[in-house]
């Protein structure tokens, strides 16, 4: 069974206990900029429910979750003058996520620039 630490950064920034660049809020999700972008603009989509990942997610917030998703990455494409946006979404550190509190990266990409590492 997966363990949510209640002293995952994510949760600390939904608390307001350490700050953040907010871009967007709704009842259920909040967004801000990634602190190490891997292209400019990356942007962060965070449920404010607690959940680990996406793998012991309640699935009758995920409708929601991915609205807001849909919505920031329009308005990121827009205001970041982007020809694309890539969403990635990591579950379990094998998989590469840092962070254990379910989060999708929202990163407006260019033509011919590759994400940085
Ligand atoms: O990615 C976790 C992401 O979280 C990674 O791109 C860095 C970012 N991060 C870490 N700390 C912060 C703070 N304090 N503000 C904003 N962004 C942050 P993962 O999908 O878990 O590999």
């Amino acid at each position: 069974m997966s363990v949510y630490d209640t002293n995952n950064i994510f949760a600390k920034i939904l608390r307001g206990e350490i700050p953040s660049h907010r871009v967007y809020e709704d009842d259920a999700t909040i967004a801000f900029m990634d602190v190490m972008p891997q292209a400019e603009g990356h942007i962060l989509v965070v449920p404010k429910a607690a959940s680990r990942n996406l793998l012991d997610a309640d699935a009758t917030s995920l409708p929601a979750l991915i609205t807001a998703v849909q919505k920031i990455a329009v308005a990121a494409k827009e205001a970041f003058d982007a020809d694309g946006v890539t969403i990635m979404q990591f579950n379990e550190a094998p998989a590469g996520q840092s962070v254990f509190h379910l989060h999708f990266h929202v990163i407006p990409r260019r033509d011919g620039i590759p994400l940085k590492p």
